[in-house]
């Protein structure tokens, strides 16, 4: 093993070099953990609680199976035939050990870590949301304000808000990575969660339960914001829906209320009264379109109302005939139903 060995490139060096580069990748990616890594809610952080245990005792049993497994290898050989005796005790303390005591000693520890998670959950809460899943969104409901709306859901920070939850077709499944556990949504039952976010912003929810062709395009915004400006968004969103005021927006609201459109959904203040999709009577506040499936803006709004199932095939709203001139009207009439 001269100094000349260390010099010649080492094709297995180098390809220890590329696996580092990919660890120190994933280990800096792991600075900008996202999802239920990144808690920012009481449920969630008691989750990643558990993820992180869990993790770093399976590390700690791999290594020490690493070093077990090295010690076998590296051991001077010949000796055995020497003790047997010897030997077999050795063997029958690695059986005991490893197989007995070290996996009782080791799952013991995280059963009871589970167990003491399961009990730290938030659970109950002052302010009760009703949340209703549907083939492919989800409908949001305001008990006590008296109000209902869609897709996006605002939380008061620090204060455990009881998340009933509904479906009205197949299961369904709740999911606010950052701010807490999964629960299904099961037909005929209703379940509870309980969520605490504790820093106010925007959380991506999503449908966790396959539940049909545009399963993947059930997503759903979380925001939570102070106490204060939770009221004042109850305030608001309990008001019927503004105008129509200008004759753009009056044809607009003419040509949906005469249109099958009305017929499936509501827009409170107005004869529309359909309930067969989300409710659009402050349609305009909400930041995305079909559950997550594009941004809402002008551009999409005019592909969604056309033909929405070029945006979201297969989802539940069918292509309804509207008279070209009349479309521009009917999107300032749905953009002004702030
Ligand atoms: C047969 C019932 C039906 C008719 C008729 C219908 N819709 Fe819908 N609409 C739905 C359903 C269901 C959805 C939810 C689709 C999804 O996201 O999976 C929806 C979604 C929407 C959305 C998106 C709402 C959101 O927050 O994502 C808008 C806007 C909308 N419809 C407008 C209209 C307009 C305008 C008309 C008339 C031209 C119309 N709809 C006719 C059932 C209907
Ligand atoms: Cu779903």
């Amino acid at each position: 093993m001269g100094p000349a060995r260390h010099r010649r490139p080492c094709p297995a060096l180098g390809r220890l070099r590329g696996a580092g580069y990919l660890l120190l990748a994933a280990a800096l990616s792991g600075c900008a953990l996202d999802g239920a890594l990144a808690p920012r809610g009481s449920g969630a952080a008691t989750i990643a609680g558990v993820w992180w245990y869990m993790f770093w005792v399976g590390a700690a049993v791999f290594v020490g199976w690493l070093a077990v497994l090295g010690w076998g290898l590296l051991r001077p050989r010949g000796q055995e035939a020497a003790d047997a005796e010897h030997e077999a005790r050795v063997h029958r303390r690695f059986i005991v050990g490893g197989g007995i005591v070290l996996p009782v000693i080791v799952l013991g520890s995280l059963f009871g870590y589970n167990l003491s998670a399961l009990l730290a959950l938030p659970r109950g809460g002052d302010v009760v949301v009703d949340v209703t899943g549907y083939q492919y969104w989800w409908e949001v409901a305001y008990p006590e304000a008296g109000f209902v709306t869609a897709n996006e859901m605002y939380i008061p920070t620090d204060t455990d808000v009881r998340v009933r939850l509904h479906s009205e077709d197949v299961i369904h499944s709740f999911w606010v990575p950052q701010l807490g556990g999964k629960r299904d949504l099961v037909p005929g039952h209703v379940n509870e969660l309980t969520l605490r976010a504790t820093e106010p912003g925007r959380y991506l929810g999503e449908c966790a339960e396959f539940c049909g062709i545009q399963h993947a395009n059930m997503r759903f915004e979380v925001v939570a914001v102070a106490p204060v400006e939770y009221d004042a968004w109850l305030d608001r969103m309990a008001r019927p829906a503004p105008g129509p005021d200008t004759p753009d927006e009056r044809a607009g609201h003419e040509a949906f209320m005469t249109s099958s459109c009305a017929a499936c959904h509501t827009i409170r203040g107005t004869p529309a009264e359909g309930r067969l999709g989300p409710e659009l009577t402050h349609f305009a506040r909400r930041e995305w379109l079909g559950a997550g499936v594009a941004p809402n803006e002008r551009g999409h709004l005019g592909g969604w109302v056309v033909d929405s199932q070029t945006l979201k095939p297969g989802n539940l709203m069918p292509p309804v005939e509207v008279d070209a001139r009349r479309l521009p009207q009917l999107l300032t009439y749905l953009e002004s139903l702030k």
